[in-house]
């Protein structure tokens, strides 16, 4: 096997060819990391019972939104420019029903031996102004080709089911209005981010009672 690169070792140029040797290996790394993390969802079924994943997306950015944010960083519209400075070319978003089951993902997905972790933003424990949460890692993944392995980035984010509700409808709301929407739906949205962490605490709770309480009731019938 050849030496092993990153992405933005490579001047690629401009044109359809480079662009679709990026989104070939952008592709190749949504998949290797989708994988892994299907496998780490049913080790934990296999061990624990349960899954702590509801839902995995992945997708590619879209052309327009590449251009949109390289716009508002100042950068010109170019393939090395994306490379650089586009971190979420590629996303993974993992939907998982309690706040406590991210932070067990975040962990297994940490300790795979062969992803490196460039970075962990924990929008959680200290949510954005907009009252957005989600816990994001930002990490490269070896795409082995039949001469040389490109490490490739991809960004992972991970929140419950209500987060991702409430990011659904902010982004929603952003784009319609550009960036300015009026300040009463921004403060609505900020509420409504504290009513999902009220809620996401109160689910975990009544999750911890109903296993404590099935475990209560299993002990009760063996004692029988
Ligand atoms: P879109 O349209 O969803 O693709 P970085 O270069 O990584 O340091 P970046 O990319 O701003 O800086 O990192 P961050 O904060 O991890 O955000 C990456 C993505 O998280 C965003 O991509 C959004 O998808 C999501 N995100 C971040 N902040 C918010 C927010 O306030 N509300 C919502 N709904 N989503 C958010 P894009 O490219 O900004 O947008």
């Amino acid at each position: 096997m050849g030496k092993d690169f990153a992405l933005g070792d490579f001047r690629l140029g401009e044109g359809v060819d480079s662009w679709n040797t990026i989104t070939f290996l952008y592709k190749s790394a949504l998949k290797e990391v989708q994988t892994k993390v299907e496998i780490l969802n049913d080790e934990f079924q296999q061990v624990h019972q349960y899954n702590p994943i509801e839902y995995i997306k992945a997708r590619l950015k879209a052309p327009e939104s590449i251009v949109k944010k390289l716009r508002r960083r100042g950068y010109e519209s170019s393939i090395d420019n994306m490379i650089n400075y586009v971190n979420d070319m590629a996303g993974i978003r993992i939907v998982c029903s309690f706040t406590s089951d991210i932070y067990k993902l975040a962990e297994m997905i940490g300790r795979q031996n062969d992803l490196t972790v460039i970075s962990v933003k924990d929008y959680i424990k200290h949510p954005k102004d907009s009252g957005y949460k989600s816990y994001h890692m930002l990490v490269t993944v070896p795409i082995f080709l039949s001469d040389r392995t490109i490490d490739t980035k991809v960004e992972i984010q991970i929140r419950t089911m209500a987060m991702d509700f409430w990011a659904s409808l902010e982004h929603k709301i952003y784009y319609k209005f550009e960036g300015n929407a009026p300040e009463y739906i921004s403060r609505d949205l900020r509420e409504c981010s504290g009513i999902v962490s009220m809620l996401d605490a109160k689910m975990l709770q009544l999750n911890e009672a109903i296993v404590e309480a099935g475990a209560a009731q299993e002990e009760d019938k063996s004692a029988v």
